[in-house]
């Protein structure tokens, strides 16, 4: 195999690495040159773990080398994967710009016996229906003379490396020949199981799946703190309870769910559905319920900031952590922005601290840069990423004595007992 990687992101430069890496000939396509440059001085634009050395290792034994021109990658690769961002535009519809395009750019170079590979998220039938008369502008016929098969990526930042190497793999394709040669070339790089499934479109629907079960599920923890909260009950003692059940896995409630994902995949289905007259109505409410979190947080910092006699207006309001999740720099879709916007509008004076997100990223939030020490001086301080380096946070650290906390990473008791007001994510 000579692979051709479209997209050199969170996901494609890892895979380019892990493919190189087993010895196979990879040429990684990136968006501008600029990107390529970077890439091909062994510097990978994105943080991920074990990242860096891969791809210099890949380098150093010329297994692996990045270009901007896609149509040459095309010309001289038999196997070609698409891994480029599938986002959304306003109206929750899939924006699928970036597969159409590339599919087009694989179209010019495609040669008779050469294997397609989608691994971005697409909405079902995306496949059949868009990719493949795309690639049949070369000239060839799908089936015929070159196979497609789609297979998702499923690793989750932080750990994709090792996610792309050991967990299973489910493959679908356009026939038998396509899913069986994708499924020799995935068994190359992963100790996971080979899960072939009937066609791509099963393959595209078991992706979006996957997310939703997480995002209702997540939706779940979240109304459960809410009603929780109202009760006088601690919500996560009562999950963690729940979850010592054989069968019961509830996730965690938090601020919201961020991460180019599982706030956006769940629409790609809703999409498919109301496409072929089906109405849906849990995957919906569940992005409802969570898209709501960072409001319930504003009401977490009003309430607390009321009961200190002062009002978001003309406060200093201390944000731990604009990344989606922990110990990440990833800000896409994060809950934090629209937390950040309304108390900006309600004439608050935001301070945000974030240990890995760079300045020139906070400064596009509502608010300013600032230490961790400056925004535990301010008049509520909330933490909305759950970093581990907010773990080792303690009551003496925070001036004013007035916290919320939307992730269950410190104690509640730990801060009361110190005379503060505290509020949290369904902690009574
Ligand atoms: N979150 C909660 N409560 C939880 C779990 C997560 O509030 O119990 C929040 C996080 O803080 C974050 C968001 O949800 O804001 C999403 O985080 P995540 O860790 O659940 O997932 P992602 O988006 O980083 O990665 C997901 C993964 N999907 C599944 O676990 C089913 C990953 O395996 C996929 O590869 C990835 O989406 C993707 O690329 O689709």
């Amino acid at each position: 195999f000579k692979i051709a990687v479209f997209g050199l992101g969170h996901i494609g430069l890892p895979t380019a690495a892990i493919f190189a890496d087993k010895g196979l000939e990879v040429v990684g396509v990136a968006r501008n040159e600029r990107k390529m440059e970077m890439i091909n001085n062994g510097i990978p634009p994105i943080m991920e773990t074990g990242l860096k050395t891969l791809l210099n290792s890949a380098i150093e034994k010329n297994k692996f080398i990045a270009t901007s021109d896609g149509v040459e990658a095309s010309k001289i690769s038999n196997v070609h994967i698409i891994i480029v961002p599938t986002p959304k535009d306003n109206a929750n519809n899939s924006e699928l710009s970036a597969v159409t395009s590339v599919a087009e750019t694989i179209s010019k170079g495609l040669k008779s016996g050469d294997l397609v590979i989608v691994e971005s998220t697409v909405p079902p039938k995306t496949c059949e229906t868009i990719v493949v008369p795309l690639l049949e502008k070369s000239g060839f016929n799908a089936g015929e003379d070159f196979g497609v098969a789609y297979t998702p990526e499923r690793a989750i930042p932080t750990s994709t490396i090792h996610e792309m190497t050991h967990n299973p793999r489910v493959i679908g394709g356009i026939d038998d020949k396509s899913t069986d040669t994708a499924a020799d070339l995935y068994s190359m790089v992963t100790e996971g199981k080979i899960i072939k499934v009937k066609n791509t479109m099963t393959a595209e629907i078991v992706k979006l799946m996957e997310n939703i079960y997480r995002d209702v599920n997540i939706a779940l923890a979240n109304e459960f703190s809410m009603i929780c909260r109202a009760l006088g009950a601690d919500v996560i003692e009562a999950i963690d309870a729940a979850n010592h059940h054989p069968r019961v896995n509830i996730h965690t409630p938090g601020p919201g769910v961020g991460g180019h994902c599982i706030s956006i995949d769940p629409y790609f289905l809703i999409e498919s559905a109301n496409n072929n007259g089906v109405k849906v109505s849990l995957i919906q409410t569940s992005r409802d319920v969570n898209n709501s979190m960072p409001l319930q947080v504003v009401k977490l910092v009003k309430s607390a900031l009321k009961e200190s006699g002062k009002s978001v207006s003309h406060s200093k309001i201390g944000i731990l952590g604009v990344a989606y999740k922990g110990n990440i720099a990833d800000t896409r879709e994060t809950p934090a922005k629209p937390l950040i916007e309304t108390l900006n509008d309600e004439g608050g004076e935001i301070y945000i601290h974030d240990p890995y997100v760079p300045p020139e990223t906070i400064q596009t939030f509502a608010g300013k840069p600032a230490a961790l020490q400056d925004v535990l001086k301010c008049d509520c301080v909330v933490l909305v990423t759950d970093h581990d380096l907010y773990r080792n946070i303690t009551p003496e650290m925070v001036e004013k004595k007035v916290f919320v906390s939307t992730r269950p990473i410190i104690n509640p008791e730990d801060f009361r007992k110190k005379g503060f007001i505290f509020r949290g994510i369904g902690r009574c």
